[in-house]
């Protein structure tokens, strides 16, 4: 390997920092591991799972490998506390799957020839077809240093149009809400209106499997809360509810109009706060007049008690938060349901207060930072490719010409597969993400997989769906292995640091984004991104006067030193920042946005905005009765399991076959037994299960986890026509007996 990368033409491709960076030690596991265990020091790590974020103390041994770990008790978002999976978050670095070598058509190649083939081939399809004929899909689950890295070096250096995340799986409804709503994607709470509220509803969401920690704050709330969850199954988090409104899939729009009907009825509306801080009010007010609930709660499945009940709590409430997560942001009508929650907040003026505010709970663990620093869906740091001065301004700030940045916006995620399709895109790049499972509707993404002339996927593991469709792996240092920032889901980044050495010649993201910028010729546009601490500092101009501006944040010892820092966070929040001695957790510095009542749009004023419901695109009907739901199965599976599954302790803490989750009523009807053979199948195709018979699905609908490499071939390929979201929670199915 060495000697290739001396090898003449190599070194011309490649400038000498990127040389220094193939050869420092522990990469390429130059720096063997010796079998000590004995822990003598500790670093900190922010957990690479879900977007709460937790802190993680790993301690090193003599070698400064890490041994093991244990959650961090100062860390103001986790006091302490882990879930399974944090728990267990070395294990998957151990993996004998990992991918060690570049292998190219499956065979392991070294570095310069893994960099020369995607040059090469990516270079040739676009002379041949055009700049925009190569796209990159990305995620939402590698550093803001390494996510800002592929985007500026795919669209500023290497021309692409087109790239997305998977964050449009997940949270680009609650983005194209807050940014229509509020003029900015601002989710504003902090995670201490959990426990300040007296009132929270969660609206779609399961944090007691999705973001158990985050359930862990509520639970510490003081003020006995009334906790309502509005889910058509009985979840973990709705058994532990006060209330649950088990309402029918995707009558959340219909129910929450329902309920703003009542809140007016009742006088409940703050005119104050909508008066001077809100437009859009009276219009809505006789929107909202057609939804009476006498007329649609049989429609909504709710008897009028249960709704009752949950309109006096949110009638009474002082402090009312509503949470909302992939039951809405994954609907046919997604941003709207989005809106509706803000509108309920907006009108009662719940927002801007302790224990208040519309909450959209972001996934993965760096999902914000994808929203605001990936370069995708919106110009690095929240701006907009379509405006000229927004363009300036992040080339002065990066020291590039404006001219290098694109001035059209990309296509969504399903707009670049159906490219792929019709033969517009024929060069992809994947950055983790493993779409081959995830992707709705899978099969599509499968067979335009295919369709590619050349392919790439940059993983940690060769074995994914994705990752076997590939024509050139690059194989990835994983979360532990190297070093950078992610923003939680309340907007506070913090770092997480290299604790481990990547096995073989994988390679951080952030140095494999390096080599491929000298590689292609670009290496000098991006001379001064030297490491994702250069990078953070080049951020740091970029969110100069945004309303995401982190200027204050002075580098990663400060962010260390105060357990993370909120977004946004100027030169004169540095001011006002408590010293972290004085003994207390660095949570004091916690803030929320709006306090002011002053929005990010043009008026300052934020929008209530509203849309006739609409029927479900695949309603059930002779052929497929019931409905199908999807969603999170267990605390310990992340996703496509190429992490998770890797963990003995982690498999034991779910079942090892599929469930279907049926209930009893059908399961007499079809007779089918607790834990039979079954097919579930849709107008895409089937999959085999077992029938988990259960009274926490409702009569006509199934539950099926998501991590299952099988049940996106069932989903229905329908998006939000706003936000482009798939809505993976609702299609029509059947179940039999096999
Ligand atoms: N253990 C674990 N934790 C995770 C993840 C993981 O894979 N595993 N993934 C992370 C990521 S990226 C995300 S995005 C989050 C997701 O976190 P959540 O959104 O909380 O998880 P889901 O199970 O996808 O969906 C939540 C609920 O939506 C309900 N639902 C389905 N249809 C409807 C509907 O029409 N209306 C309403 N109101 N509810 C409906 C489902 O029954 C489900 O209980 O979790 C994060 N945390
Ligand atoms: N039916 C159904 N489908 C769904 C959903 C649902 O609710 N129902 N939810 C959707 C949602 S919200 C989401 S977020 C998506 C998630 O879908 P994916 O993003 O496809 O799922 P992951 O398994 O998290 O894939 C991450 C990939 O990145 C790799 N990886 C991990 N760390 C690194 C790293 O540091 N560098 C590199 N290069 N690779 C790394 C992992 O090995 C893995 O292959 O699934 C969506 N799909
Ligand atoms: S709750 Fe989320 S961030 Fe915390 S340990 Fe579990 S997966 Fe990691
Ligand atoms: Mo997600």
């Amino acid at each position: 390997m060495l000697n290739a990368l001396n090898t003449a033409p190599f070194r011309q491709r490649i400038g000498p920092m990127t040389r220094q960076l193939l050869l420092e030690p522990g990469n390429f596991g130059l720096g063997k591991v010796p079998a000590n265990s004995k822990p003598v020091s500790v670093k900190k790590a922010i957990c690479g799972y879900c977007a709460t974020g937790c802190g993680l103390k790993i301690h090193l041994n003599a070698e400064g490998q890490a041994v093991n770990l244990t959650p961090d008790p100062d860390h103001p978002v986790n006091i302490g506390m882990a879930c399974p999976k944090g728990w267990e978050a070395l294990t998957p670095l151990a993996a004998h799957d990992r991918a060690t070598h570049p292998l190219l058509q499956g065979r392991p190649v070294d570095w310069p020839k893994a960099l020369e083939a995607f040059c090469d081939n990516f270079k040739a399809i676009q002379s041949r077809h055009g700049k925009e004929s190569v796209a990159f899909l990305s995620t939402g689950q590698i550093m803001v240093e390494d996510m800002a890295f592929l985007g500026s070096l795919a669209k500023f250096g290497m021309g692409m149009i087109h790239g997305d995340g998977n964050t449009r799986q997940c949270m680009a409804t609650s983005v194209a809400a807050y940014k229509q709503s509020f003029g900015f994607d601002a989710p504003p709470f902090t995670y201490a209106d959990f426990e300040e509220s007296d009132v929270l509803v969660f609206i779609g969401s399961n944090p007691a499997i999705a973001h158990p920690i985050m359930w862990q704050r509520v639970a510490q709330n003081p003020h006995s809360p009334e906790i309502i969850v509005i889910d058509p199954r009985a979840t973990e988090t709705a058994m532990a509810a006060t209330q649950h409104l088990a309402i029918l899939p995707k009558t959340d729009l219909l129910l929450l109009y329902c309920i703003a009907h009542d809140l007016i009825c009742r006088g409940c509306v703050d005119s104050a706060f909508v008066e001077a801080h809100t437009t859009g009010f009276n219009e809505f007010a006789d929107f909202i007049q057609d939804y009476d609930p006498r007329v649609h709660l049989p429609a909504i499945g709710l008897r009028r008690v249960v709704f009752d009940r949950c309109v006096d709590a949110i009638a009474r409430g002082k402090r009312v938060s509503m949470w909302w997560t992939m039951g809405v942001n994954q609907g046919h009508q997604a941003t709207r349901t989005a809106q509706a929650i803000i509108n309920l907040c907006l009108m009662t003026g719940n927002i801007g207060r302790p224990g208040t505010g519309p909450n959209s709970i972001t996934g993965q663990c760096n999902a914000m930072g994808s929203r605001l620093f990936s370069n995708t869906t919106n110009l690095l740091g929240g701006h907009d490719f379509t405006n000229a001065a927004h363009r300036e301004k992040v080339a002065s700030a990066l020291d590039i010409p404006a001219d290098s940045i694109p001035s059209q916006n990309s296509w969504a995620y399903d707009q670049i597969i159906e490219g792929i399709h019709q033969g517009k895109i024929k060069g992809l790049w994947m950055i983790a993400t493993n779409a081959a499972h995830s992707w709705i509707h899978q099969d599509t993404f499968a067979e335009a997989a295919k369709k590619l002339e050349f392919f790439v996927v940059q993983d940690m593991y060769a074995t994914t769906e994705t990752a076997r469709l590939a024509n050139l792996i690059l194989p990835a240092a994983g979360w532990g292995e190297k070093e950078g920032t992610f923003i939680n889901a309340e907007r506070r980044l913090g770092v997480s640091r290299k604790v481990s050495s990547a096995p073989g010649q994988a390679l951080a993201d952030f140095s494999i984004f390096r080599l491929i910028a000298d590689a292609w010729g670009c290496g000098n546009l991006f001379r001064s991104w030297t490491s994702p601490e250069a990078v953070f500092r080049l951020l740091k101009k970029v969110s100069a006067g945004q309303p995401c501006d982190i200027t204050g944040m002075v580098g990663y010892e400060m962010l260390d030193g105060h357990g993370g820092l909120q977004w946004p966070f100027t030169g004169s929040d540095l001011l006002e920042l408590p010293a972290k001695s004085d003994g207390q957790l660095p949570s004091r510095s916690e803030r929320r946005l709006f306090a002011d009542g002053k929005f990010f749009t043009p008026d300052q004023r934020a929008r209530f905005l509203f849309e006739p419901p609409q029927n479900l695109p695949e309603a059930p009907d002779e052929a497929f009765q019931f409905v199908l739901l999807t969603g999170r199965g267990s605390s310990a599976q992340w996703h496509t399991e190429t992490r998770t599954g890797k963990s003995a302790i982690l498999r034991k803490l779910y079942p090892d076959i599929l469930l279907v989750e049926l209930h009893p009523e059908d399961a007499a009807r079809l007779r089918i037994a607790d834990y039979s053979q079954v097919s579930v199948e849709t107008r895409r195709g089937n999959v085999r299960a077992r029938a988990r018979v259960t009274t926490t699905i409702q009569p006509g609908q199934l539950f099926l986890p998501m991590h299952h490499p099988e049940v996106n071939r069932l989903t229905l390929a329908v998006f939000d026509p706003h936000s482009r979201q798939p809505g993976y929670k609702a299609c029509a199915a059947t179940i039999r007996p096999t």
